[in-house]
């Protein structure tokens, strides 16, 4: 991998929780299968904050990565920044940013209706509108959603392309994954809020970690993992 996702912390504290997005292949493999080609037209990028952009393309490029938009600022804001795809096609955006331990800091999945999945993670996931941007120029509107500001935990911005309703979300991109206290307590308020429970909850045969699994209102997939147990795996 061009990019050294190994000096990378895959997990992203989010107050007492955490998420993690996975794609699944090289770090992430289900038995029998080898291939994961689809990357779909769903899943976005994930972000990830650097203190040099410019730097961080060079030594993409020198390493012979693939950058597909040179550094400079985001649209409609002063925020630098780049973005790279791996050798997959998987896009990443790097966010120029001062020092964080959590570089991991953003995936950005397009929905095809931001009302329904900014209230859905607001109650559902006890989740926070951080932010709300219409660009009518290009036709879209973001929504950052999360448990604390920005800068300093992984958010999710969910993107909104007027019109579009409905998107391919492939087989690579598999899920975020958060800790709540209380596994049963969040499926029961996914199930009430228009979640889909795909796994009920309960512990995992032979670790006894209790997970929940679910989809959005989009069919995203969403893991929920005890905090106290996952704490004790890491013991
Ligand atoms: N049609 C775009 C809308 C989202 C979008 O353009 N987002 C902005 C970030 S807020 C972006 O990617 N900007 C890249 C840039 O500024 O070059 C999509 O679905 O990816």
């Amino acid at each position: 991998m061009f990019l050294d996702l190994s000096s990378i912390p895959v997990t992203v504290t989010l107050c007492k929780r955490f998420i993690i997005a996975k794609i699944r292949g090289e770090h992430y493999r289900d038995y029998g299968v080898n291939k994961y080609d689809d990357i779909g037209t769903g899943f976005g990028h994930f972000g990830v904050a650097v203190e040099d952009v410019m730097k961080t393309v060079d030594l993409i490029k020198a390493k012979g990565g693939k950058v597909t938009r040179e550094p400079g600022p985001v649209k409609g804001g002063s925020t630098i920044i780049a973005f790279v795809e791996d050798p997959d096609g998987y896009k990443f955006e790097l966010l120029e940013r001062g020092p964080t331990p959590e570089p991991l800091c953003q995936v950005m999945l397009r929905v095809g209706d931001l009302d329904r999945s900014i209230n859905f993670y607001k109650k559902a996931y006890g989740m926070e509108l951080l932010r709300k941007r219409d660009d009518p120029e290009y036709k879209y509107t973001i929504a950052m959603m999360g448990y604390g500001p920005e800068g300093k935990n992984a958010v999710l911005e969910l993107t909104y392309n007027y019109g579009v309703k409905e998107y391919d979300k492939g087989n690579g991109y598999a899920q975020i994954v958060i800790r709540p206290d209380d596994v049963y307590k969040t499926a029961e308020a996914i199930k009430v809020c228009g979640g889909k429970i795909t796994l009920e909850p309960g512990p995992l045969p032979g670790i006894d970690t209790k997970i929940t699994v679910c989809v959005d209102p989009d069919g995203w997939k969403s893991a929920f993992v005890d905090n106290v147990d996952f704490l004790k795996e890491l013991e």
